[in-house]
């Protein structure tokens, strides 16, 4: 599978730098004129999206259409974050009322009944374009045979806020801490009964589904509606058209009526309220794969990296930040795991800022595409300020740095986090 998706690259690669590719949608001059601008980004982090600034005052959140208490989430912008303070004792599967919302504009309120998916493109025999699309309804859908999956969706940003808190490094986008990411248990139509339903051909080289929400403007460029392409391979492996999350039909904020999966990969890829998808027998190039989750910087090469494709290791404690702690009692600190590469193997706590390291317990079998839970027992002695460290391996064998290389947008931060927290003088603590 990794070596496809390698294969595939280079041949995408190819056919880009041939000329042969398009990016569909955006003109070449504002691709090349968004890539020149180096505002762009900047202005990506600091600009309220259009639906913030016109979301009425009264409005739960921005442009979401869920409760958003400050106790379960911080908002940043258009985006709700998960506390993971909140996610202590809730279970293996996010529940809905704390699942991260990362939105470009808004929430879309959609009717299934008269939504529909529309295939359409060169790599569909026949060739049907987009004013004669084959088309199924929600009620199609629900008729094909369905699967249910446990996956993750997570941020390519997530963590970004450590590149400049722990390393130093100026990047731009939402300034998330550790909790754009969340895992459900998914029930939909496996991607490549669709696409053979709707006559997927041998030449196809890319998918591309396309969301219902608003076109996303950024610095005062319209790229159009979110979008990004999925390399043929993946999207007929393990993608799926989800219509149920955690058991029941998929929330407003997630993506009702429908949206794609795509285990472990960046949550770019989970595109919400699909509306469409371009099969095309070309790679196909979007702002998403072009100037968005692509890694810049000096480490490499000038047109950026490869575009983005599977998430990376991390952990984290579910703890609020500077929680306190009373000495002379047993605490016993808990937390999660993940990996884009694979399951966790092995977890490794510090309760003393990366001095010493325990082994923590693991509560979940190793699984890729999802998060392992585990717990470790702390009892402090001594009151003051000190860190919480976590720090996994996965079942590649890769274990969590102590720094990561940054990049220009802050993706796939992966090194170990320092959790401030405080140690006070508790009621048996010797003086
Ligand atoms: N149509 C559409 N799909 C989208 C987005 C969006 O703004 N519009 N955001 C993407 C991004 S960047 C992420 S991280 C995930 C977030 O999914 P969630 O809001 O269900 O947590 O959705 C992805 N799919
Ligand atoms: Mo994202």
């Amino acid at each position: 599978m990794r070596s496809d998706e390698s294969t595939y690259d280079r041949h995408r690669l190819a056919q880009w730098l041939a000329g042969e590719a398009r990016a569909d949608g955006v003109s070449r001059r504002d691709l090349l004129r968004l890539a020149a601008a180096a505002g762009v980004v900047t202005t990506l982090a600091t600009l309220p999206g259009p639906a913030a600034a016109a979301t009425p005052a009264a409005a739960p959140g921005p442009g979401i259409v869920k409760p958003l208490p400050p106790e379960l989430f911080t908002i940043r912008g258009t985006n709700a974050e998960t506390n993971w303070a909140g996610l202590r004792g809730t279970g293996f599967h996010t529940p809905v009322d704390r699942f991260f919302v990362r939105n470009h504009t808004s929430t879309p309120v959609l009717d299934r009944d008269t939504w529909t998916l529309k295939l359409w493109g060169s790599g569909l025999r026949g060739a049907p374009d987009a004013t004669r699309p084959v088309e199924f309804d929600y009620h199609d859908l629900r008729r094909m045979p369905s699967v249910t999956i446990n996956a993750f969706v997570e941020c390519a940003g997530n963590g970004r806020s450590y590149f400049t808190s722990q390393q130093g490094d100026t990047v731009a986008g939402t300034a998330w801490t550790l909790g754009a990411i969340g895992t459900a248990r998914w029930r939909g139509v496996p991607l490549s009964h669709v696409l053979h339903r709707a006559g997927l051909s041998r030449n196809a080289v890319d998918v591309q589904p396309r969301g219902l929400d608003d076109d996303y403007v950024s610095g005062g460029v319209n790229l159009g509606r979110v979008r990004r392409p999925l390399p043929v391979a993946k999207a007929v492996d393990d993608v799926i058209l989800a219509f149920e999350m955690n058991g029941e039909p998929l929330p407003y904020d997630h993506g009702y009526p429908v949206r794609v999966i795509v285990p472990s990969w960046v949550g770019i890829s989970n595109i919400k309220w699909v509306g469409d998808i371009e099969v095309a027998d070309q790679a196909l190039y979007s702002p998403w794969n072009t100037d968005f989750y692509k890694l810049f910087g000096s480490a490499y090469p000038a047109g950026g990296s490869a575009p983005l494709t599977r998430q990376t290791l991390k952990s984290a404690f579910e703890t609020a930040p500077g929680a306190t702690f009373a000495a002379g009692t047993r605490h016993r600190l808990t937390g999660r795991s993940w990996s884009g590469n694979g399951g966790i193997r092995r977890v490794e706590v510090s309760t003393d800022d990366g001095v010493t390291w325990q082994r923590a317990r693991l509560h979940d079998r190793p699984r890729a595409a999802a998060w392992s839970r585990w717990s470790a027992d702390w009892h402090p002695d001594t009151p003051g300020p000190t860190a919480l460290l976590a720090r996994a391996t996965d079942t590649t064998g890769r274990t969590q740095p102590v720094r990561t290389t940054p990049n220009t947008q802050g993706y796939l931060f992966d090194a170990v986090v320092r959790h401030p927290v405080s140690v006070t003088a508790g009621s048996r603590s010797r003086p």
